[in-house]
């Protein structure tokens, strides 16, 4: 069964609670931050992400009291414990997954390459999700079966609140005929020649094989047009949605990197999901996004070692 929330109020509530925890952040980019090591140098985190996740889970809890919140900074470093947090609530009947600030080495480095991503999940199916970055003003949402879109923050804030306007005078639900949202929809790239591909990453590779991953990821590199690791999991599928990156595989992610990501892949007309079985959902954490099926194949063979 569906979740019978009224759409626009989850949209509302996630783009606004996105739009205020990316803007929190952005205005602190440049200041000197407390920066504590949570598995290793690579793993950091600062008092702004807490801060970002605090404003994220007050937008939720005004609306949704009762719902289960997933905050990264909820939960103890190391992927084990990830994967016991996420295994503990992705049945939930009402699930919120949140990265209050995902690319935070880029924010302690104060390059302006951080997003805010928020996924919701209705009994483990993830029905919307919202990639903001605040740097270069762009608003990435799906919905479940209804497409995928980029906007402004302020195109995004008005609609929230004409929808919330709307709603109180007529408590009806707006449709739009042709789309769901009046924004611009996202469409992945149709490139099939990995030769011409631009591809993303993130290194290095998490995890007991780690080498032999950095190596599959080097032959793949060679057979490239291009690579870029830019050290955002949700930036690299918001970019693969909007069509500017062909592929982007990591390794040991956890589902409030990608949750909101995958969706707003496969709404944009892409493949997202596991490496290997391209399975998606909160499990996850290898994982292949591409604009074609034939390059997914193509990675996931050079990929599978
Ligand atoms: P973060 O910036 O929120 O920590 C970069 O390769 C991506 O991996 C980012 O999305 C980053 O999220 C995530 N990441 C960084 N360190 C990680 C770790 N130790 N385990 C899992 N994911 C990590
Ligand atoms: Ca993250």
């Amino acid at each position: 069964m569906l979740s019978d929330l009224p759409k626009y109020e989850l949209l509302s509530v996630a783009i606004r609670a996105a739009i205020e925890a990316g803007d929190h952040f952005r205005e602190r980019v440049d200041s000197s931050k407390q920066v504590k090591m949570k598995t290793s140098f690579a793993d950091v985190v600062t008092e702004v992400d807490s801060q970002c996740e605090a404003i994220i889970y007050k937008h939720i809890r005004a609306t949704y009291p009762h719902h289960v919140l997933l905050g990264e900074e909820q939960v103890a470093p190391g992927s084990s414990a990830s994967i016991e947090a996420i295994n503990a609530v992705s049945e939930e009947e009402h699930l919120w997954i949140i990265d209050p600030l995902d690319g935070t080495t880029n924010f302690v480095q104060h390059m302006r390459l951080s997003v805010v991503s928020i996924a919701y999940a209705h009994k483990g199916k993830v029905m919307l999700g919202v990639i903001y970055d605040p740097y270069h003003d762009e608003v990435f949402l799906a919905y479940k079966g209804r497409g995928a879109y980029r906007t402004s923050s302020r195109e995004a804030q008005i609609w929230c609140d004409l929808q919330i306007a709307d709603h109180k005078e007529k408590s009806v639900v707006i449709e739009h005929t042709n789309s769901f949202l009046p924004w611009e929809t996202l469409q992945v790239s149709k490139r099939q020649e990995i030769e011409k591909a631009i591809l993303a990453t993130g290194f290095p590779a998490r995890g007991g094989i780690g080498s032999e991953r950095t190596d599959a990821g080097l032959k793949i590199v060679a057979a490239a047009g291009n690579l870029r690791a830019i050290g955002s999991a949700a930036l690299h599928l918001a970019w693969i949605a909007a069509g500017r990156v062909d592929g982007y595989w990591e390794y040991d992610l956890n589902a409030w990197d990608i949750a909101a990501g995958i969706l707003i892949v496969q709404e944009a007309g892409g493949q997202a999901g596991a490496i290997g079985s391209g399975i998606d959902g909160l499990r996850v954490r290898d994982v292949l996004a591409t604009g074609t099926a034939t390059l997914s194949h193509m990675l996931n063979t050079l990929l599978l070692i």
